[in-house]
Parts: C-alpha cells; structure tokens; sequence
C-alpha cells in the first residue's frame, strides 16, 4: 500500500526523494515523517555543501533509531478488571551520551509520535551542549480518571519491564504529557526496589530523593527565556506584550509564571476541552488556583470561569483567536495550522516560541517564517527541561544538591547558549535568524561529527 507524500512541498528533488524512501521504510507513521521533513529540508542543502556526512549516510543513519522496545503492560484497575496497554521505549541515537528523554501516557500515544518526540529529542539534547543521547517513551495508558493506586498498579506494571532497559549510563527517562511527579516517583519507587540500588535512572524526581530545584519549572521558564533573547533580536521585551499560552499543564503553567514576572499579560490557557479567556491577565494568585487545580483537584480548565467570573470559557477551541503579540503553544503536536496562523498575523503577532513539541503544522511553520515573524522550534526552546534533566544528573553522579539560583542561572546560560548556537547556523543575509534551519543545522552538526567518528555504527 503506498501514502501520499504530496504533503511533503519541496522544490528541493533531493529532499523529495529521501522523504520517498523514508515513507516507504516507515508507513503509517505521519507525526515521524512530519518532523523528519522538517529537519531534512533543513539538512539536505547543508549537506550538499558538506559532503563527509553524505559519504557517511549520516541522515539515513540518523533518522533510523538504535531501537524500538515495546511491550504489554498488565494491571488491575479499582472494579478488580484486567486491563491491558501497550508501552514503548525508543532508544533514538545514544552518539553524544546515554538516551534522554521523556514517557508520555496519553492515549493518542502512538510509535509514530514517540519516534517524532524522540527524534526531536536527539536533536534538542545535541543543542543543549550536555552529553545526552535521545530517546522518548510512553503508553497508550490514559491516566485521567484513574485513582492513585491504579496509577501506581500501571507504573509498577510499566517498571517491571523497563527497569531492564534503563540506568543512569544507558537510558535515563522523564517526565511528558501525563507523567509528572506522582508517576515518576512510583516509577522510580518501583525500580529501586527492583534493582534495589538507588541512582540517578530517571529525572524529574522528589527533592527529597535526588531531584533537582527548578526540573518543574525548568521547561516554562526556559521557553519565556529563549522568547527573550528572540523579542531582545527585534529590540523589544516581554514588558506590556499580551501573551496566548495553550495547555495548562506544566510547560504551559511556569512559561505564564515567568511570562508574568517580566511583565507580560498573559490572557488565554487551555486544555482538550478549550480555552479560556481572561483579559486582565493570568497573575500569580490566578496562576497558584490553576496548578492546584490541575496538580492536585486533577480538574478542568473549564472550572476556572467558576471562580473568575470576568473570564470566558470556550468549548473544544483553541485560543489562537485571541489578539496577542506573543504566542507560545505548550500544549502538544499540531495545535497551531496553517489558518490560526493566519489569524495570529493578521492580528499583528511579533513572536511564536514553541513550549511543546511540534505544536505547529509545517505549513503554519511556513506562514511564520514568510512573514518574517521570529519562530522559535520546539527542539530550541522547549530544550530548558531536559537540560535541567542533565543537571540533575550531574547533580546525582555528584551526589550533592545545586542551589535554585546555581540551577537557575545555569539554566539561563543554556538557554543563552542554544540561542547563540541557532543564530550562528540560522542568521539571514538581512541579519534575522530562521531559528528553525540554525537549530536543526546546529543540533546535526554535533551528533552527525560524533557518528562519523564513531565509523559505521
Ligand atoms: P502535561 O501533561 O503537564 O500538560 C499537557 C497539557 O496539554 C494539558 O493542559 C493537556 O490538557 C493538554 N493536552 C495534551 N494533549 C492534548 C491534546 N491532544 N489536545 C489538546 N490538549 C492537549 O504535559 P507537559 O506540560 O509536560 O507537556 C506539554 C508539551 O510540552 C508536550 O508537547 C511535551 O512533549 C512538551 N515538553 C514537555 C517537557 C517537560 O519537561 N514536561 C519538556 C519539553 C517539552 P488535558 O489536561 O485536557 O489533557
Ligand atoms: O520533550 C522533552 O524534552 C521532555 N519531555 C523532557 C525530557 C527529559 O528527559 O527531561
């Protein structure tokens, strides 16, 4: 059976045709071939210019993972049935340090999605300069709804199989959609008592056994501090700009955090019921309501119209229709197309900066950057909370605990850093960066280096 691959628009016939073959190799796998076509329309031309990765077959490497592990996941839900969900490990590229990267438990959760999260991841964690490889986990498990014991029977049952796969030299798991503090404290629980050694095999971890200060908030902040040194690019700040921020998870609720503290209104969070809409600003005491509603009360975004009555609540929609200036999806994977994108313009948008994963679609990437509108890519700005994953590593390996200043500021020098390396390979003839080409660019060259050294692996 052949796939359309018309979806893929290039002029470019060598990108065109790795995209065949890629399709061919992987059907049915439409989020991978979405976010390998982004990186190969960067990649390909570099390459043409470069051609030791060529003779070398680096992106035919590249974009096959050392391995996929899946498995069934058996547990016992509260009414005493058998429940059974499917979960995977890809282990992407481990060229530049043991894999990295988060589980996600989500019903959407898919091969295909996780071999995109981690094929991003390999790239992202290139950027960020510590020695991490990529890779990405999950399960089709839905934890909403479910009580903590059958959370915990599903993260237990979930260990049984992984702890094999894992270590603090070979794969280190985290948190994504889904999976928070509550599931990576059992899934961690679970694996000392499995091993029965305590090391640093995950990240995201309680403060009282080896997590580190500021992993929580590390992806939100992160992405407002990357969007600063892209709004810095265009002479301007935070100060006075409406922001829309999608999801209402943890990404989406430290980037209002920081957003708010250099002095932005942030108006619009949502979640897969809608958005909300609150044009005096999301501030610190709204916010605080907001992570215990969705941390502790496990609630809905909708419920936040209850208590701020100036607010609005709009079903199974999503804010892009809300006047802003700074957009920052930190929601999921397509959550921005090519017509919303449209609005964000004409409604006069001076930056999008992605705090989740491939929230825009390819051709509102392109309405974007033909617009001349900074686009910070996920894999740039959203690389705050695997580093920070990185220096809880450090912190572990070292046995000791960092101050929430030394990781804040460490944080801030990433940060500073990635921005500096997708300007060197994204910076234009007129001087503004395409962050998209500089961060692809930039995350191949240190991973594609490695692999050529490393022979035919
Ligand atoms: P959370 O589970 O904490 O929050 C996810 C949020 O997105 C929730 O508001 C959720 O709403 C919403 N959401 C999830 N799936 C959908 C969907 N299919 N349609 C609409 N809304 C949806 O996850 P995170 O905040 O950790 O992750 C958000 C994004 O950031 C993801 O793309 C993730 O890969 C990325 N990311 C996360 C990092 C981290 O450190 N956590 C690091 C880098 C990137 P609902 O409650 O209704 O499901
Ligand atoms: O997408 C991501 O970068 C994450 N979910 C965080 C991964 C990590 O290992 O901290």
């Amino acid at each position: 059976m052949t796939q359309d691959t018309s979806v893929f628009a290039t002029d470019d016939k060598e990108v065109a045709s790795f995209m065949q073959g890629l399709v061919r190799r992987n059907p049915f796998e439409p989020e991978f071939h979405q976010a390998v076509f982004e990186v190969a329309s960067s990649i390909v031309p570099f390459i043409r210019d470069h051609p030791q990765y060529r003779d070398a077959g680096i992106l035919d490497r590249m974009t096959e993972p050392d391995r996929i592990i899946i498995f069934r996941v058996v547990w016992d839900d509260d009414q005493g049935n058998v429940r059974t969900n499917r979960a995977w490990r890809v282990q992407f590229n481990n060229s530049l340090g043991p894999y990295k990267g988060g589980m996600r438990f989500h019903p959407s959760v898919t091969q295909s999605v996780l071999k995109f999260l981690g094929f991003e991841q390999v790239l992202k964690n290139s950027l960020t300069g510590l020695p991490m490889g990529g890779g990405k986990g999950g399960s089709n498990f839905n934890p909403k709804g479910k009580s903590d014991r059958e959370v915990m029977r599903f993260c237990q049952s979930l260990m049984v199989e992984l702890h094999r796969h894992i270590g603090e030299d070979v794969d280190v798991p985290a948190g994504d959609i889904g999976v928070g503090a509550r599931e990576i404290s059992y899934m961690f629980g679970h694996y000392k008592r499995l091993e029965n050694r305590f090391a640093g095999i995950m990240t995201g971890k309680g403060l009282q056994f080896g997590g580190s200060l500021v992993r929580t908030e590390a992806t939100g902040y992160g992405c407002v501090y990357f969007c600063q040194h892209m709004l810095e690019q265009i002479d301007t700040s935070f100060k006075g700009k409406s922001v829309a921020v999608s999801g209402s998870g943890n990404v989406a609720t430290y980037a209002v955090q920081k957003a708010t503290e250099l002095g932005g209104k942030v108006v619009t969070l949502s979640d897969s019921g809608g958005f909300i809409h609150d044009p005096d600003g999301i501030d610190e005491e709204k916010l605080a309501y907001i992570i215990d509603l969705k941390t502790v009360q496990r609630g809905r975004i909708s419920e936040y119209v209850d208590k701020y009555s100036k607010a609005s609540f709009h079903a199974d929609q999503r804010p892009w229709g809300v006047p802003c200036d700074i957009a920052l999806p930190c929601a999921t994977q397509n959550e921005i197309n090519v017509a919303e994108a449209n609005t964000l313009l004409k409604n006069n948008v001076i930056a999008v900066c992605e705090g989740a994963n491939m929230p825009t679609e390819a051709d509102a990437v392109h309405a974007f950057l033909n617009a001349g509108v900074p686009f910070g890519p996920g894999k740039a700005a959203n690389a705050g909370g695997v580093a920070v994953s990185g220096l809880e590593q450090s912190q572990n390996a070292l046995r000791l605990s960092w101050s929430r200043e030394e990781v804040d500021g460490r944080l801030k020098t990433i940060m500073t850093d990635i921005h500096g390396r997708c300007a060197e390979y994204g910076t234009r003839a007129d001087g503004s960066i395409d962050y998209v080409a500089g961060a692809n660019i930039a995350g191949f060259v240190k991973v594609a280096d490695a692999m050529v050294a490393y022979g035919l692996v």
